[in-house]
């Protein structure tokens, strides 16, 4: 464990739960998801565990995203390994043989989102303040294929479609309502919640569920880890044109006045 990201591993349950601590948002900067792959790493290659959690450790919001400064005003070789970094989290995550769930305790726009959508459940605090979704385009900015496809996993193509297209952000209750999360609890009892559905998917002899997520996950993440390189290209290519780097400015400047 280390500073930005918390590690508790309950050996007599086999459950880890992983706490992210990146203040104030914990938005996804090239540092913290480093941090973070490093960590699921280990645990992944840990056979005592079977399960991971994952919550923040912020008041209020559970991840803000992909860190916008990493996409703001950066060299090109930045933002390519920025992006390498943000495909390296999605793979171990939606690929992980662990049992994942999601402890969604604040809001989780955009790549917080995507996180949420890789674990194998999604519990939220009933908070109406807080949000989830792919907001994307409100950045003027584009979800990629692999954020598209994880949420068509999740959700079927047509709500997909509405959800990306409009950048749609859903309080827990439309959350639930569509899908995007499978359970809505009062917001202290979020975490119990989560280790109570742990032990449900850790009843399941490991091989079995293990092999079953795979054959529901496996085509989708044969797609990134077959176009890596032409993704981080496009990404980069993208990102670094003059009209998206004013969107990602007036959106920055919006975010700061919202403030005020
Ligand atoms: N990146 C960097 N800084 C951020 C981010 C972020 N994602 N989110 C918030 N911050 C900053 C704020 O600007 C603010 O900074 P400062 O204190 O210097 O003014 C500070 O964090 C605190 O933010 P708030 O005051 O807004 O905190 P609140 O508790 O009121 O709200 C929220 C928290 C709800 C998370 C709110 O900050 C928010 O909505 N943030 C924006 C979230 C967002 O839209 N993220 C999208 C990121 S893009 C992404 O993840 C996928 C991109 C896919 C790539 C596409 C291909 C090109």
């Amino acid at each position: 464990t280390s500073q930005k990201v918390q590690v508790d591993f309950d050996q007599s349950t086999g459950v880890a739960v992983l706490r992210m601590q990146n203040p104030p948002v914990n938005s996804l900067s090239l540092e913290f998801l480093t941090e973070i792959c490093i960590n699921l790493e280990k645990l992944e290659m840990d056979k005592s565990c079977r399960g991971l959690i994952v919550t923040s450790n912020r008041p209020k919001v559970f991840s803000a995203g992909l860190d916008i400064f990493e996409m703001y005003g950066k060299t090109p070789e930045r933002c390519a390994e920025f992006w390498k970094a943000v495909q390296e989290m999605w793979l171990k995550l939606y690929g992980s043989s662990m049992a994942t769930i999601a402890a969604i305790n604040g809001s989780s726009p955009a790549g917080g989102c995507l996180m949420c959508m890789t674990c194998d459940y999604r519990i939220m605090a009933d908070n109406p303040r807080y949000t989830i979704g792919l907001n994307e385009t409100l950045l003027g900015i584009v979800a990629p294929f692999w954020f598209k496809d994880t949420m068509t996993n999740t959700l079927g193509h047509r709500t997909t479609e509405l959800a990306l297209q409009l950048g749609s952000l859903y309080s827990p209750a439309e959350a639930l309502k569509i899908g995007l999360v499978d359970q809505v609890v009062p917001e202290d009892q979020v975490l119990t919640t989560a280790t109570e559905a742990m032990s449900k998917w850790l009843a399941i002899p490991d091989h079995a569920r293990q092999i079953t997520k795979s054959m529901m996950r496996k085509s989708t993440i044969d797609r990134l880890t077959a176009n890596r390189e032409s993704d981080i290209k496009n990404f980069v290519g993208f990102v670094t044109k003059a009209s998206v780097q004013k969107s990602l400015g007036m959106y920055l400047e919006m975010l700061k006045n919202r403030k005020a």
